[in-house]
């Protein structure tokens, strides 16, 4: 029985790399560290998921000065980034993905849990809750219309690992098999997989192709998916 969705943020509900990206940026000149992080080497970095991690691992293949600098300070320079995406977010800069608007409304119409599971910290998911638009009477999605918010550094491991994935089911009180959840990327899909939750990818701009074997299916959005949809994919034999 179909009883929960469980959504990635960034690059599923929205394409919020290019925010990222820029708060990034922003930090390291706040900091003093001579780095840009331009688009393309920008999607190589997003093979590690989690903010404070991209950093250290760009720090790990530079100068021994820099690689101390960005180690002592990594709380506080990822901390600092967290604020200044929350203001790029809360500019309205970021638009839902094609058909999730949709597909959250038709879930909370039929009894069917919502939940997110991301890497990023919690601060943004409920900043991109408040301030992107959406078609709907309050003209945004409610962050009470997710029974859970599984996000960041409340786990031990990030994705690939599939302890968020974990934490969210667990909150949720769903088993894996009763549950669908929507990735973007590598890592995400791995994550859910590795949980045993039936995964639907939709890649997003930023990342590279991958291959996602295991899949319920690639999508190009969400755009037209309905619960039954969903509800025959599960079934349909692999
Ligand atoms: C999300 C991420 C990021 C954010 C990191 O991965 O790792 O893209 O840049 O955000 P996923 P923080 O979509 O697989 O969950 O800086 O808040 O860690
Ligand atoms: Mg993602």
């Amino acid at each position: 029985m179909l009883r929960a969705l469980i959504f990635d943020v960034d690059g599923t509900l929205a394409e919020t790399e290019e925010l990222h990206r820029q708060a990034f940026n922003d930090t390291f000149r706040e900091f003093g560290l001579p780095w840009d992080w331009d688009p393309e080497l920008y999607r190589h970095l997003l093979e590690v998921a989690g903010g404070k991690e991209r950093m250290l691992a760009h720090a790990a293949a530079r100068p021994p000065g820099e690689q101390a600098m960005v180690r002592a300070m990594v709380v506080e320079m990822h901390a600092w980034k967290t604020r200044r995406y929350g203001q790029l977010v809360e500019a309205g800069r970021l638009t839902y993905r094609p058909g999730v608007v949709d597909l959250l409304r038709e879930a909370r119409d039929a009894g069917v849990a919502l939940a997110v599971a991301t890497t990023t910290s919690l601060p943004n998911v409920r900043g991109l809750l408040r301030h992107t638009p959406a078609d709907l009477p309050g003209g945004v999605v409610p962050e009470g219309w997710f029974a859970v918010l599984a996000a960041g550094d409340v786990v031990r491991a990030k994705k690939p690992a599939p302890d968020i994935y974990h934490l969210a089911l667990a909150e949720l009180g769903v088993d894996a098999g009763d549950a669908v959840a929507f990735e973007d990327s590598r890592n995400g899909l791995a994550a859910a997989l590795a949980a045993g939750i039936p995964t639907l990818v939709t890649p997003s701009a930023w990342v590279r192709p991958f291959d996602a074997a295991g899949a319920l299916a690639v999508v190009e959005s969400l755009h037209g998916m309905r619960l039954e949809t969903l509800r025959d994919l599960r079934t349909a034999p692999a």
